[in-house]
């Protein structure tokens, strides 16, 4: 459900408890979402093995490096949560979730927040447009419209779904609508210039009628893991669809002669898939 620096809480035969995780475990360390295998050492039960996971949502971590930091095992969804403003909605942002989701071998969705304030245009229309036309469910309310979480529920629809985005856009608030558990909900006016993120570790939580949803921890930067061109290339469905109508094999789709890539896709996307690109040498 939830890992804490050397303990973890787990579910073991329908009960919640916290048990020590044994350092260095191959695959470790464990992340929400992860089955596990408990042993029992005397006085205690102690988490000493990880099933291998389905899928895995990941991000890459700023540094010479570029490693990869594991953020969600075995989730069957990622909802990507952005808000319609404030903080601004940014599609960059929201693609490079969706390639992370892609790579790690989760369907990805987008959910729209904030649609009660006034200031969103004309931009964010034509993203969600854009997002329809490639084939991603968009929802889009008010996390206090109780038709709107309905909504979620069912894009959910019994799934164990990863919620992630920018720090402020209402993952936790969401969360508490979707769960009844109540998450620590940050104030964004006070957030401002204070650097600080009101999650700080993912953590799993059932649906009242089944699935789950992992409230992740916000971001203000979102790295992707590393990879390499036909991962991104892959994380771009439309792009990847594309792509076998280029002239040349190997077209890396910037700019190249007869290049079917660059004919059929959006403009703002492909300027995305482009800076990730360049991101990537
Ligand atoms: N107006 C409006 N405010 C919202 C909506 N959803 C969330 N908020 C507010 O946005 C602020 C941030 O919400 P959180 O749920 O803490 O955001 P978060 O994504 O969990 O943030 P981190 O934990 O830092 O990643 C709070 O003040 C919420 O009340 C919405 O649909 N409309
Ligand atoms: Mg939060
Ligand atoms: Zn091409």
């Amino acid at each position: 459900m939830r890992v804490s620096g050397p303990s973890a809480t787990v579910v073991a035969d329908g009960r919640e408890t916290e048990v020590p995780i044994l350092p260095r475990i191959p695959g470790g360390p464990p992340v929400a979402g992860d089955r596990v295998h408990l042993v029992d050492r005397g006085d205690v039960w102690r988490l000493e093995s990880i099933e291998p996971r389905a899928t895995l949502l990941s991000r890459g971590e700023f540094g010479p490096r570029n490693r990869s930091r594991p953020l969600v095992a075995n989730a069957d969804l990622l909802v990507v949560v952005a808000a319609a403003t404030d903080p601004p909605f940014r599609p960059r942002f929201v693609d490079r979730y969706l390639v992370a989701a892609e790579l790690g071998g989760l369907d990805a969705a987008i959910v729209i927040t904030k649609m009660d304030l006034p200031d969103h245009g004309e931009e964010l229309d034509e993203a969600i447009a854009t997002y329809r036309e490639v084939g991603y469910q968009v929802v889009c309310g008010s996390t206090f419209d109780a038709a709107f979480v309905a909504d979620v529920r069912r894009l959910i629809d019994g799934r164990l779904a990863a919620l992630a985005g920018h720090s402020g856009v209402g993952k936790s608030s969401l969360t508490q609508r979707l769960t009844g558990v109540e998450r620590a909900i940050g104030d964004i006016s006070a957030k401002v210039g204070k650097g600080r993120h009101t999650t700080s570790d993912p953590r799993l939580i059932p649906l009242p009628d089944g699935g789950a949803v992992v409230d992740t921890a916000g971001v203000r930067t979102f790295y992707l893991p590393p990879m390499d061109a036909a991962d991104l290339a892959a994380g771009f469905p439309e792009i990847a669809e594309a792509a076998p109508d280029c002239r040349f094999t190997g077209c890396r789709h910037i700019g190249e002669v007869g290049c079917a890539v660059e004919a059929r896709t959006s403009p703002a996307r492909l300027e995305s898939y482009r800076r990730l690109l360049d991101t990537l040498k």
